[in-house]
């Protein structure tokens, strides 16, 4: 399709992960099912900045590469919430494919995100992370459309 000359469409997305700790070993407050050596249960997540229109006028699909160990390690998301959730022992480097929709005629782009398990930061920060049993890490991450399809043009533009 046509692509609209010299324009440039930007949108901001949060790539992030929330880790909790899980009731030990023993705790009858532990969920059933979990392997022994986990100790966390985690979330990584694609999503819009807070007011922002749904990601899914450009966003189609988010694929999640999680460490090789896990059963089924690219994980697909064809619909919000793009989001895996698990449960571990060890932070790693995820590896995100962002499937953008057809319209766009663009090819998928690439993103990592650290699964941070552990406390991190300011000692201030992380007696927050303490106090609230979680551990976040976000980053605010740009996507660029050089030259926009004029279909992709109009549907960000009617936002
Ligand atoms: C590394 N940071 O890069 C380490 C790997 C992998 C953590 C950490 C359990 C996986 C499963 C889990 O938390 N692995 O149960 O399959 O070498």
């Amino acid at each position: 399709s046509k692509r609209v000359k010299n324009k440039r469409i930007s949108r901001n997305i949060i790539i992030g992960s929330v880790a909790y700790i899980l009731p030990p070993l023993g705790d009858p407050s532990r969920p059933k099912g979990i392997p022994d050596d986990h100790t966390k249960r985690w979330t990584v997540y694609v999503r819009q900045p807070e007011g922002d229109p749904s990601l899914t006028t450009w966003l189609n699909k988010v694929q999640f590469k999680i460490f090789n160990t896990y059963e089924n390690p690219l994980r697909t998301c064809e619909n919000p919430p793009f989001e895996v959730t698990e449960t571990g022992w060890g932070g790693f480097q995820i590896d995100i494919r962002l499937h953008f929709q057809p319209i766009s005629g663009e090819k998928a782009q690439y993103r990592t995100h650290f699964l941070q398990l552990e406390k991190y930061g300011s000692e201030e920060q992380q007696a927050k992370q303490e106090a609230e049993g979680l551990v976040r890490a976000e980053q605010l991450e740009v996507v660029q459309f050089n030259e926009p399809t004029e279909a992709l043009f109009d549907a960000l533009t009617a936002e």
